[in-house]
């Protein structure tokens, strides 16, 4: 077990609760929270929507980039799942709204050699994911959260959702994506942070030790 994973399991989380009836939908090292903690790194981005865009590119046969209205007019999709932080949070039955991420694949032409997404997000945040983690029914660019728009420290006016993935691979701010032939970390990837990320598996670390301070593991804000 990594040196990081073990201390931070020693951590007692705010606003922690028991959820009788839940113990299969927790993950090992996890526990429930029924806040909604804030983490990221650096400010908190405004937009225009007006201005706003999505950049696709990569593996396509063409570069699109994607406006606000240009999503606003695919679907909706309202899903309710549990997430999971690698600082050991989870939240049960989150409501989100927003498109999903195979929608808006089809208003592009990927090329078939394209295996994996770097999703680019303000302030140059960037993760790494399988292609087809992104595919499924709960894999959205989300807009809504608990009926409600996302406030602009949870990611306004769109981000990333991918639940069965540990949280950092949920971008907020997201501005593009790249598509690839071949995988690349992102910056927790780079960091010390798992590259697949599945919670079930508890791939939280790789072997590397993380060079951060411990206060970047205590909750900064909360909903
Ligand atoms: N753009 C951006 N997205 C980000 C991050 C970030 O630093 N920048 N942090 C990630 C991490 S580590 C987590 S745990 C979640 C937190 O989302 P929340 O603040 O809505 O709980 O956002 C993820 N998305
Ligand atoms: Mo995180």
């Amino acid at each position: 077990m990594h040196e990081k994973a073990e201390r931070i399991k020693r951590m007692k989380l705010p606003g922690e609760v028991s959820k009788p009836g839940f113990e299969h939908r927790l993950p090992p090292g996890q526990v429930w929270t029924d806040r909604f903690p804030i983490l990221h790194e650096g400010a908190v981005p405004a937009y225009d929507l007006a201005t706003w865009s999505l950049r696709m590119f990569g593996e396509l046969k063409e570069e699109k980039t994607l406006t606000h209205r240009d999503l606003m007019a695919l679907p909706q999709t309202r899903i309710t799942c549990d997430i999971h932080c690698v600082t050991r949070w989870s939240k049960a039955d989150t409501v989100w709204e927003g498109v999903l991420v195979r929608d808006v694949l089809g208003l592009l032409d990927v090329n078939p050699e394209a295996g994996y997404v770097m999703v680019h997000a303000d302030h140059d945040y960037e993760t790494n994911v399988p292609l087809k983690d992104l595919l499924g029914d709960q894999a959205m660019l989300a807009h809504s959260y608990d009926g409600k728009p996302l406030t602009p420290k949870h990611g306004w006016p769109f981000r990333l959702l991918v639940p069965h993935l540990y949280f950092w691979k949920s971008a907020k701010w997201v501005r593009g994506f790249e598509f690839m032939k071949e995988d690349r970390t992102g910056f927790w990837e780079n960091n010390g942070f798992h590259n697949e990320a599945d919670p079930f598996k508890e791939e939280r670390f790789s072997g590397e030790p993380l060079p951060l301070p411990e206060d970047e593991w205590v909750h900064k804000d909360f909903d």
